[in-house]
C-alpha cells in the first residue's frame, strides 16, 4: 500500500460513512372542534404512541397550540402527515398536521 490508490484502504474503515436524512418533526396542530379522543387514535396509530404517551402529547398540543409528533426523514414525515390529513377528512375533523426542517 503505497497511497497511490484512493482505493485502497478505505474498505478497512470500520465505520462507512453513510450520509444521514435530513431531519424534519411531524407536528400537530390545536384546533377547537377535533375531539380530544380522536387525537389520541391519531397518535397511536400513526406514530405508535401508547395511551398514556398519546394523551401526554395531545394535552400538550391542546394547552400550547402544537405539539411534536415525531422526526422522521423528509418522505417519512411527509407519508405521515398525508396519512393524518386523509384519516382526519375521512372522519369530518378539521385536524391539522405539518411537517418542519428539524
Ligand atoms: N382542542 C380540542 C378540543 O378541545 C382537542 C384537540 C387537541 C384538537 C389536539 C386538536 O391537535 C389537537 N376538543
Amino acid at each position: 500500500r503505497d497511497g497511490r490508490d484512493p482505493s485502497v484502504g478505505l474498505a478497512t474503515r470500520t465505520r462507512s460513512r453513510t450520509k444521514k436524512p435530513t431531519p424534519y418533526r411531524v407536528l400537530m396542530l390545536n384546533d377547537d372542534y377535533t375531539p380530544m379522543e380522536f387525537v389520541v387514535l391519531v397518535l397511536q396509530r400513526f406514530f405508535r404512541m401508547t395511551m398514556e404517551e398519546a394523551t401526554q402529547v395531545m394535552l400538550h398540543v391542546h394547552q400550547r397550540g402544537v405539539g411534536v409528533c415525531g422526526v422522521f426523514s423528509y418522505e417519512v414525515a411527509e407519508t405521515k402527515v398525508t396519512q393524518v390529513m386523509d384519516f382526519a377528512r375521512q372522519n369530518q375533523h378539521p385536524l391539522q398536521c405539518t411537517l418542519e426542517k428539524a
